[in-house]
């Protein structure tokens, strides 16, 4: 007769998630490497029980805000390229719903993150239970249907039994490299605490290893004569090329074929920026080499990317061009006209090296690819250079760059710096850019740096943020202080919201509601952000200027805990060299001349709505 060992659910959750093993990098490591955990009625007598005494096995981390640290959840997958993940236990109602925007994160950006929110009474006892919703119409809803669309696998735990089937099925998902993304298991209050006699056996170490699916034959020669056929061939590299480890097959793809590659947002960084066939970001980002290279190409190959309209211009960079994707997840591979390649990034393209041999493109595109990457790269050091004015989003990533060194990542997600970063930024290393584009997400940055902190502790990590996304989300700075787990944050203050600022001016409005001076107010506020900071614990200066900026970034470095430095920033200069156009729809109405005048070019650009 098989043993069985009597235990609450909770208790069994986690004890059966610490058992959960990855190989990385020849080293077992457990899969979960911690649980982020804030406790109310909804957790802290179940969850909270189960994991005081699990240190070892399962950490636990106290944060201060349920989306800040499921940012951090879903920054440690990302850092750790998938292979690892992190757990998020909450109580029910606020604390629940808290994490839902951070859900929907993880799900635009197919990151595996378990999100463990605690729900209503499944037996209804005390119900309404305090936080309760309560629909009239439907009994069976609470506030945790909200994870539904932003969840890859939701259930709810009504039965202490149900994690038996729950728990794997959850793992599935989150170690597929196609189905990959956030899981919610909701967890009753009362059954958290409900007792039942779990086999012994479901306790047994288990190691999850990636699944590396090969293309089908067919598609594979499809690619090949495509490959072969082609004039002008450009790789798209995405997130995939980086999360299927794929980037030394990439580059020596490159190096032998001489087929040039561009990079998404999330794939940047798979390239190193000075290897001979990176032309850099591509897209409304993107850099004019790239660019100019998409406009000429005749095959388009897209590597593990989502195609989203940053990438591909809203649909016109590629536009008539023979299109294939590459891709594990069979509904990004047909996207926009694409003939698909189903199957793991670098199987695929090591088959595509493999059946090219040595096939190479003609000089001609390799040296007006050369050609353009030099006047890009000239018009870097124009982008980026000092002056005595106040400095620009890109003299201030040209100065954190140079002092960041080879083994830094840095980090970012909203506002104008994501495109000055995808345009400027030169990667060094695969993961050392860390720009969470797929939800842009206000909030990230700081939250997300401690995540890539924890996730490589040997490695600087900048976070670069805007002062609004700052003010939006900042509490976890007082949690990498408390952890031990430096970030180095430079905080660029150009007064609001710059690049939507810009983009409504863009759009023919008038500035409005976007920089602080342009907001309704009685007293324009004056922030003194490294104040704020060292009232979170952290070490923090603000500077005047680029020098100063250079001196403080030494500073910084030998710091021994978190350090926030701070920097006003003009709010109306970007890059200009490079970029393509992007689709914000402008108003048909208006009495504004200059809306006007923008719904012209607008209409011109999409012709009149037949595109
Ligand atoms: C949570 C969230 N809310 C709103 C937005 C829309 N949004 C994108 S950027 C931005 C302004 C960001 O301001 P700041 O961080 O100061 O950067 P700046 O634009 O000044 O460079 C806003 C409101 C968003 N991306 N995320
Ligand atoms: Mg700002």
């Amino acid at each position: 007769m098989s043993k069985h060992v009597r235990l609450t659910m909770a208790q069994a959750l986690t004890r059966w998630l610490a058992m959960q093993r990855v190989e990385v990098n020849g080293v077992e490591l457990p899969y979960f490497a911690g649980m982020w955990a804030i406790f109310g009625h909804g957790n802290v007598a179940g969850m909270g029980e189960a994991l005081a005494g699990m240190e070892d096995a399962l950490p636990t981390y106290r944060a201060h805000n349920e989306q800040g640290m499921a940012h951090a959840a879903i920054a440690f997958a990302k850092a750790s390229r998938r292979r690892r993940a992190m757990a998020c236990t909450t109580s029910i109602g606020p604390g629940a719903t808290n994490m839902v925007t951070a859900a929907a994160l993880a799900h635009v950006n197919r990151l595996p993150v378990l999100f463990l929110p605690g729900d209503v009474y499944a037996s209804r006892r005390p119900d309404p239970v305090l936080q309760q919703v309560e629909d009239f119409a439907d009994a069976t809803v609470s506030a945790n249907d909200c994870f539904r669309p932003v969840s890859r696998y939701f259930d709810r735990i009504t039965r202490p039994n149900q994690i038996i089937d729950a728990l794997p099925r959850a793992m599935t998902v989150l170690t597929d490299p196609a189905l990959c993304g956030p899981v919610t298991l909701a967890l009753c209050q009362d059954v958290q605490a409900e007792a039942f006699d779990y086999p012994e056996s479901f306790f047994a170490p288990r190691l999850w290893r990636p699944r590396r699916m090969r293309p089908d034959r067919a598609e594979l020669a499809t690619l090949v004569e495509a490959v072969r056929a082609a004039r002008a061939p450009l790789i798209v590299a995405g997130g995939g090329v980086l999360y299927s480890e794929a980037e030394a097959v990439l580059a020596d793809l490159a190096a032998r074929t001489g087929i040039p590659i561009a990079e998404t947002q999330a794939g940047k960084g798979a390239l190193a920026w000075d290897h001979r066939q990176a032309l850099g970001s591509v897209g409304v980002t993107g850099t004019s080499a790239a660019n100019a290279a998409a406009e000429a190409a005749d095959l388009i190959i897209g590597v593990g990317t989502r195609l989203q309209d940053f990438t591909t211009g809203s649909r016109r960079l590629f536009a008539g061009k023979r299109l294939i994707q590459i891709n594990i997840a069979a509904p990004d591979a047909i996207k926009q006209g694409a003939e698909a390649v189903v199957g793991d990034a670098g199987e695929t393209l090591e088959a595509l090296a493999e059946a090219l041999a040595d096939w190479q493109v003609d000089a001609a595109w390799r040296n007006a690819n050369r050609a353009t990457v030099a006047e890009w790269n000239a018009a870097w050091e124009v982008a980026t250079a000092p002056s005595n004015a106040l400095p620009s989003d890109a003299q201030v990533i040209g100065a954190v760059w140079r002092q960041a060194g080879d083994d830094a990542t840095v980090v970012c997600a909203a506002g104008g710096l994501p495109g000055e970063l995808h345009k400027l930024w030169r990667s060094h290393r695969p993961g050392g850019y860390h720009v969470e584009y797929g939800f842009s997400c206000m909030g990230y940055e700081v939250a997300g740096g401690l995540g890539v902190k924890m996730a490589d502790p040997a490695r600087d990590v900048y976070v670069m943020v805007g002062d609004g996304s700052y003010l939006m989300l900042n509490s976890e700075l007082a949690t990498s202080v408390m952890l031990g787990r430096k970030i180095i944050v430079i905080l660029l203050d150009n007064g609001g919201y710059g690049c939507i600022n810009r983009l409504q001016q863009g759009t023919g409005g008038r500035p409005f509601n976007n920089l602080l001076a342009d907001a309704a107010h009685e007293t324009l506020p004056d922030i003194d952000f490294a104040a704020h900071a060292r009232s979170l614990g952290a070490a923090a200066e603000k500077v005047g200027g680029i020098a100063e900026l250079e001196a403080a970034l030494d500073r910084a470095k030998q710091s021994p805990k978190s350090y926030v430095i701070v920097i006003d920033t003009d709010p109306a200069i970007t890059t200009e060299a490079g970029g393509h156009w992007w689709d914000v729809a402008v108003p048909e109405v208006s009495a504004r001349p200059e809306v006007q005048a923008a719904r012209r070019d607008y209409e011109n650009r999409i012709d009149g709505g037949r595109t």
